[in-house]
């Protein structure tokens, strides 16, 4: 009997091409379930990686899965034969918002990696019942509503384990789900620990909002990722939030440590913490609190959690690197409150009258990342840039006391759902060139022996072209837009923020309208996409949906202009966009002012699938620019170091730039009578007003040198061998951006662990 035909039987009692699309779903997420079960988890490695996040972006997991498991040509191959497609099969899978954008999907990525290199090692974080939210545009604005994921057929487990949470007043008792997490034909698995609590009710969401009584913890903790912290009682929502995940996860690695044979003072021997970002670093606290409940001295539960934690920094924002106020920890968790009272002391003697390191500052508030350096033993950045920045710029006082914690980590992305899931047919292409070996390796440089090949290039290019069709088939049943699909598909997605400068592609779109209207037409219609969502409560960044959605209307509305040159704000951007965008791509747009952006992640992947990267040297791009050299990337914009220069001495006047003659018509559009008529005019104002009288992420700094390089890329765009020899050269370089490199180098380096595989290039 075949793969399928058993588990149809069981469930359903008739033939595969009998069942829906529905029931195969159901049929399918059984079967791998199984499988999954089959394999052992890695508890007979002695010691162990407790991966922390508040975020995991993980998507949707059937086609993952499978392919994992070496079983996806061998379902797919049954399902055609019985008239289903897979594609359709996985519309019933509903998408786990547990995420913001990079920093979430690379908690993702790197538990595929870990469990593909064979490491024993869990991700640990909240089962938020509605994630983040779905967004979903109304008059040309970002509306929130609650997005449900967990039903009968999610991938949870409910597991046996449940810790009681002490807070002031009360104890919460939590309940535990695992998903399995499969690595790339590996023999053993490993688990997402999600935490949760049974009282969590969706009844207290009001009607078609994301609003909730936030005060009442009992019904809300676990209700939604990031729930909204402009007040005292959001803040402190977030703060038991963050408490209860660390919390149980501290119970969690005693309990499995203590089973493995661990008497405490040996914990390092058997457990290694990753906190990444700030939000889970009262784990520090935390654990001390819990070894010497134990029985453990204070100085020795110290000492011990230090040896076993390390801490990841992902970006140089203020706002992002959090700051509690102790009062509100009092409230909250009085116990770790004294602990880091005390730890702070701690560092106040040791380090005294520098107050750059203090844990706790003047104004009482403890800076957590100030906590994870002090009292861990490694901080790492996540791109090379970013490291340097970090070093000294950033936490230069940190790197002066301990300039060996200091390492770099660049990021990564599993090949697997980024090339192999998302884009098969270029994968499939690439295995008939060089072999499939670079599936486990990641070695993808073979490729360049065919770099002059003329019917490798077009057949990449037929590939690129079947992503759009794909890619244009989805919009249309998704939100019923048309795209051309011969079409330049030029795209910026990710998380809306000022400093990854959205704006300034705006002004730009603004730019090329307005030329086509005096008659400059495109010689190839261009489609210019973007995603992501706007924090709620992030006024600006809701601003800029608003334009973009609005100026997109103005251009479809006009007839000179539509038939060359369109602009898509896809809605409720989320990791399965994200596999239809990225293989479509012509064009990647990394335009983050420089210093900002810590790496991308969103930069791998449209390299590894053959888009040309337009970008300043920010984050991880510089690290793209040296693998493929200068003629393979379009660079513009100021440096850094610039950057950094004009903040530490407030040099940058926004006005003056909008005082220019290219420039000023462009700002000036948003509040012309255009705008007016479809628009918001308190929304379109207030960004308007901003961009000239701040512009604090200096949107009009770089924009006549991104003007005149874009019009040069779509030049280019038109030699399309040489075009797509530069693709071939981006796809053949991007084997160091695999997650498997990045998870490698931080077990070498940071975790010392035990790992099956170990040839990563
Ligand atoms: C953050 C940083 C990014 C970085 C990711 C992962 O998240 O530069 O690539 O973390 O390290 F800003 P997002 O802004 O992408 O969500």
């Amino acid at each position: 009997m075949s793969i399928l035909e058993n588990y149809v039987l069981d469930n359903f009692d008739k033939p595969i091409r009998e069942c829906t699309d529905q029931e195969m779903y159901k049929v399918l997420l059984d079967l791998v379930r199984d499988k999954s079960r089959e394999l052992p988890t890695n508890d007979d490695k002695k010691k162990k990686l407790y991966y922390f996040s508040a975020e995991f972006l993980i998507g949707k997991l059937l086609s993952n899965n499978l392919l994992n498991l070496g079983i996806y040509d061998e379902v797919n191959n049954e399902l055609i034969a019985n008239g289903k497609n897979i594609m359709d099969i996985e519309q019933a899978e509903l998408e786990p918002s547990l995420g913001n954008g990079g920093l979430g999907r690379l908690a993702a990525c790197f538990v595929d990696s870990i469990t593909t290199l064979g490491i024993n090692g869990d991700g640990v974080g909240l089962n938020y019942h509605f994630g983040l939210f779905k967004q979903v545009f109304k008059d040309n604005q970002q509306t929130q509503l609650p997005d449900p994921w967990i039903t009968e057929e999610s991938w949870l487990i409910k597991n046996e384990k449940s810790y009681e949470v002490p807070f002031n007043n009360f104890t919460l008792k939590s309940t535990l789900y695992d998903i399995d997490v499969l690595g790339y034909n590996s023999d053993t698995r490993n688990r997402l620990r999600l935490f949760d609590l049974d009282s969590v009710t969706s009844d207290i969401i009001e009607e078609g909002t994301i609003h909730f009584d936030k005060t009442n913890i009992e019904e809300n903790l676990t209700l939604f990722l990031y729930p909204d912290d402009s007040d005292r009682e959001g803040e402190l929502l977030r703060i038991f939030q963050q408490y209860f995940m660390v919390s149980n996860g501290a119970q969690l690695i005693l309990d499995e440590a203590v089973a493995r044979g661990s008497n405490l003072h040996d914990l390092a021997e058997y457990a290694v913490i990753q906190i990444n970002d700030t939000h889970p670093a009262f784990v520090i606290p935390e654990m001390i609190r819990l070894l010497t409940q134990r029985g453990i001295d204070f100085d020795e539960a110290i000492q011990i959690t230090q040896s076993l934690t390390a801490f990841t920094n992902h970006t140089i924002l203020a706002e992002a690197l959090e700051k509690w106020p102790i009062d509100e920890l009092e409230q909250v968790m009085p116990e770790i409150a004294n602990i880091i009272r005390e730890l702070d002391n701690r560092k106040k003697d040791e380090f005294p009258n520098n107050h750059a390191v203090s844990i706790i500052d003047e104004h009482d508030r403890v800076h957590m990342a100030h906590m994870a350096i002090h009292y861990g033993y490694s901080i790492n950045g996540v791109a090379a840039l970013h490291t340097e920045i970090l070093k000294n710029s950033e936490l230069k006082a940190f790197f002066d006391i301990y300039p060996n914690k200091f390492i770099n980590k660049t990021n990564g992305i599993t090949f697997r759902r980024w090339i192999m899931d998302a884009n098969k047919e270029l994968a499939d292409f690439i295995d008939d060139l060089i072999s499939d070996e670079w599936r486990t390796s990641a070695n993808l440089e073979p490729l360049l022996d065919f770099k002059d090949d003329e019917n490798v290039l077009t057949k990449l290019r037929a590939i690129k072209f079947n992503n759009k069709q794909r890619l244009s088939h989805r919009l249309e049943t998704m939100q019923n837009v048309t795209i051309n699909e011969h079409s330049i598909i030029d795209v910026q997605i990710k998380r809306i923020h000022e400093y990854k400068r959205q704006q300034m592609l705006l002004l730009y779109i603004i730019h090329k309208y307005n030329d086509i209207k005096n008659g400059n037409i495109p010689k190839t219609p261009i489609t210019i996409i973007f995603g992501g969502k706007a924090a709620a409560a992030y006024t600006i960044a809701r601003d800029i949906i608003h334009a973009i959605l609005t100026v997109s209307e103005i251009i479809a509305n006009d007839d000179e202009v539509n038939e060359h040159f369109q602009v898509v704000m896809v809605e409720n951007y989320n990791v399965t966009h994200a596999q239809y965008l990225i293989p479509a791509t012509d064009i990647s747009e990394q335009i983050s002012l420089a210093s900002k952006e810590a790496s991308g992640t969103g930069n791998m992947k449209f390299m590894l699938n053959g888009a040309l990267t337009l970008c300043t040297l920010d984050g991880a791009n510089v690290e793209i620019a040296d693998l493929v050299g200068e003629e393979n990337i379009y660079i513009f914009g100021k440096r850094s170091e610039e950057i950094v220069d004009l903040y530490a001495t407030n040099g940058y006047n926004a006005r003056s730039y909008y005082e220019r003659e290219t420039i000023k018509p462009l700002v000036d559009f948003l509040m012309s009578p255009k705008m007016l008529e479809l628009g918001n005019e308190d929304r379109l104002s207030r960004l308007q007003y901003d961009m000239i009288n701040k512009d604090y992420f200096m949107a009009l700094i770089d924009l006549e040198e991104f003007i005149e390089i874009k019009e040069k890329v779509y030049e280019d765009y038109e030699d399309h061998d040489t075009w797509t020899r530069k693709a071939l050269i981006n796809i053949a370089k991007a084997g160091f951006f695999s997650s498997d490199r990045t998870i490698n180098e931080y077990n070498r380096d940071i975790w010392h662990l035990e790992q099956d595989i170990k040839n990563v290039n």
